[in-house]
């Protein structure tokens, strides 16, 4: 018997930023995403063009962390993935933790596997899209025809 019809599922960008892959640590988020039951549909190693930062990142032109963060964040590469599933784009928020590391709870990936380094930017391992028009935004800037 065939199960009833259900909705179509979510997308969400994920990005282990340089700070995770530098580390070793794109298995362990991947895992994590995976565990959780989420299906990663696609993903690409790629090291950021400034094009791509400046698109990605246009909310933070201005605050004192805009260098920093988009120094940071082409200083070796970084792995991006679609993420697919039901919620998704607040499941990935939730699983990621709080922005700043020293006060991500425990069991997140910020709160398990980041801290503060005192630099200008905090480095958080992982970006995840805040909402769905930002992850469809966002995964045409990284996997989308201009990419
Ligand atoms: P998030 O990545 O949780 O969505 P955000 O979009 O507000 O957070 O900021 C983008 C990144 O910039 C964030 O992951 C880490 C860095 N950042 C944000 N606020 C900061 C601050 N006040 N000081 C230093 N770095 C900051
Ligand atoms: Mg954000």
């Amino acid at each position: 018997m065939s199960q009833p019809e259900t909705t179509a599922p979510d997308r969400t960008l994920v990005i282990v930023k340089p700070d995770g892959v530098r580390r070793g640590l794109t298995g362990e988020v991947l895992r994590r995403v995976e565990a959780k039951g989420y299906r990663v549909v696609e993903l690409r190693l790629l090291t950021a063009r400034s094009e791509q930062l400046a698109a990605h990142y246009a909310e933070h032109e201005g605050k004192p962390f805009y260098g920093p963060l988009v120094e940071f964040m082409s200083s070796g590469p970084l792995v991006a993935a679609v993420v697919e599933g039901h919620g998704v784009v607040q499941g990935f928020r939730s699983l990621a933790g709080a922005t700043d590391p020293t006060a991500a709870a425990p069991g997140t990936i910020r709160g398990d596997l980041g801290r503060d380094w005192g630099l200008k930017v905090q480095q958080n391992i992982v970006h995840g899209s805040d909402s769905a028009a930002s992850a469809e935004r966002e995964i045409d800037i990284w996997f989308g025809a201009g990419a």
